[in-house]
């Protein structure tokens, strides 16, 4: 087997199909339904270190959207939400981590090749590891430098794009491949008809005369759950959202503020789209407020939004 890789340093133990195994042991046979055709349905988790101890944020919503994903493919996950809760917890007592991302992922697995994947067992896992700023501590304070890219967002026509699916991520690497080699720390992806959908593991949002815009479920985008608690963080802030925006590209060019929001990217601000300075280059006053928002709830969890709090 090759090297582990930097950030899984430490990491001790995987659950797979109901048991607890050693790290290096968590493996699946070369014929697996979904590595030939991308069959596996997948969510991306933070346990954050709060002063009440690790917590999951809003585990409920990332079971629920888990199972809507598997609903999709005919994926029946062998286990209940409750199963795969005490492991999940288990897993992060058994790592001893404070904080860390979790990544539940079910699958077609070995079983007959061919595109019916009906006679495939469903295989399931779930890996705990600390995973810092995704997009880099810099961007978190200064801003990312985006570009639009070249490649659409394929329609929800076409995959859905409200399940999150192993396969659709081909989608998603060939706009982060085109970005980071053109040296843009993120891509920004248009959908079919050309406005704008989201980042290849974000959702956008855009600020304009004080109130904040982001792109409709129908524009072809993922149902980011974080995206829908800045939605309820920005109102509660007293903000007013439009959370069903069509956005074109010179909008985003002309915009005040932007922000990428997601479960690795929290809540990045965007300094810059295709080399045209967002604002005034830098995290904006009502990102800035938005983001010290998130991150006071994950480090503080306020009465208020105890009910996105699964503590471990
Ligand atoms: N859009 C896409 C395409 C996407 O992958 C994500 C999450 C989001 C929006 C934001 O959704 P949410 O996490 O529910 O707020 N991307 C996950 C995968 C990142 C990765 O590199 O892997 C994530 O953030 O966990």
């Amino acid at each position: 087997m090759s090297e582990r890789p930097e950030m899984f340093e430490g990491v001790e133990t995987i659950w797979q199909d109901g048991e607890f195994v050693d790290f290096e042991d968590a493996q699946v046979h070369v014929l697996t339904h979904a590595l030939h055709y991308g069959t596996g349905v997948f969510e991306g988790v933070r346990c954050y270190d709060t002063d009440d101890g690790p917590a999951i944020f809003r585990w409920e919503e990332h079971l629920d959207r888990l199972y809507e994903s598997a609903k999709v493919y005919d994926i029946e996950i062998p286990y209940t939400p409750e199963e795969l809760t005490e492991a999940t917890v288990e897993l992060i007592r058994r790592e001893g981590l404070e904080s860390c991302y979790i990544r539940p992922i079910a699958f077609y697995g070995y079983g007959p090749l061919g595109l019916n994947p009906s006679e495939s067992p469903v295989e399931t896992a779930i890996g705990v590891w600390p995973w810092g700023a995704y997009l880099g501590e810099e961007a978190l304070e200064e801003g990312i430098d985006t570009a639009i890219s070249s490649w659409r967002k394929h329609a929800s026509s076409q995959i859905p794009t409200s399940a999150k699916t192993t396969g659709a991520y081909v989608n998603s690497v060939l706009a982060s491949l085109e970005a980071k080699g053109n040296d843009y720390g993120e891509a920004i992806v248009l959908n079919k008809e050309g406005n704008v959908a989201e980042g290849p593991g974000e959702n956008i949002f855009l600020v304009r005369d004080g109130e904040i815009y982001t792109t409709g479920l129908a524009e072809s985008i993922l149902d980011g759950i974080t995206r829908r608690s800045v939605i309820t963080l920005a109102e509660d802030l007293g903000y007013t959202v439009h959370d069903d925006a069509t956005i074109s590209r010179g909008e985003l060019y002309a915009a005040d503020e932007l922000f990428f929001t997601g479960t690795a990217a929290e809540v990045t601000p965007i300094r810059s789209v295709d080399d045209n300075e967002i604002g005034a280059g830098t995290k904006g006053p009502v990102t800035d407020e938005i983001q010290t928002r998130f991150f006071d709830i994950l480090e503080e969890p306020p009465e208020q939004y105890d009910d996105w709090f699964k503590y471990v």
